[in-house]
C-alpha cells in the first residue's frame, strides 16, 4: 500500500467521526448485491465520484466517495455498518469485509476492502480510475 494511502487511513480515520451532514449520492458497494450487470449505474457512480470531472476517479476522490456512502449507510450513526442497516446485500461479501467476525462492518474494514478494490481495478497502474477499468473490473467481479 502506498504512503497515499497510508495518509488517508490515518487522516480520515479520524475526520469521520467529525463529518457532520451527508452529502449525497450512495454509490455502488461491493456488499450490496447486483442483481443484473447495469452498466448506467457505473456510469451514473463514476460521475458522481469523479468530483473534480477529469474523467479519471483518483485514490482520493474515491475514499472521498466511500466516506459520503459510510455516512450515508450508517443511518443510526454509531459508527459501524451492520447488517440491518442494509436493504439488500450479498452475507459472503458481508462476512468477507468483516474482518474481525463482530457481524458490524468498520470504516477501517471497508477502507480496506475499498482500498483492495481500487488497486485491482486499476489495470494499467496509473493510480487512477478510467471508466473503462470501473466497468471492466465490475463485469469480472459481479
Ligand atoms: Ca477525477
Ligand atoms: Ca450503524
Ligand atoms: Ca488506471
Amino acid at each position: 500500500m502506498g504512503s497515499l494511502a497510508m495518509t488517508f487511513r490515518k487522516t480520515f480515520y479520524h475526520t469521520i467521526k467529525t463529518v457532520l451532514f451527508v452529502i449525497g449520492i450512495a454509490v455502488s458497494t461491493s456488499v450490496v448485491a447486483q442483481q443484473a450487470f447495469d452498466e448506467e449505474y457505473y456510469r451514473t457512480a463514476f460521475a458522481a465520484a469523479d468530483t473534480d470531472g477529469d474523467g479519471f476517479v483518483s485514490e482520493e476522490e474515491a475514499v472521498r466517495d466511500l466516506i459520503r456512502l459510510y455516512i450515508s449507510t450508517d443511518t443510526n450513526a454509531d459508527e459501524v455498518i451492520s447488517d440491518s442497516e442494509l436493504t439488500d446485500y450479498d452475507p459472503a461479501a458481508f462476512n468477507r469485509i468483516d474482518g474481525n467476525a463482530d457481524g458490524q462492518l468498520s470504516f477501517m474494514e471497508v477502507l480496506e476492502e475499498r482500498l483492495a478494490d481500487f488497486a485491482a481495478a486499476d489495470t494499467n497502474k496509473d493510480g487512477r480510475l478510467s471508466l473503462e477499468e470501473v466497468l471492466i473490473y465490475a463485469r469480472e467481479n459481479r
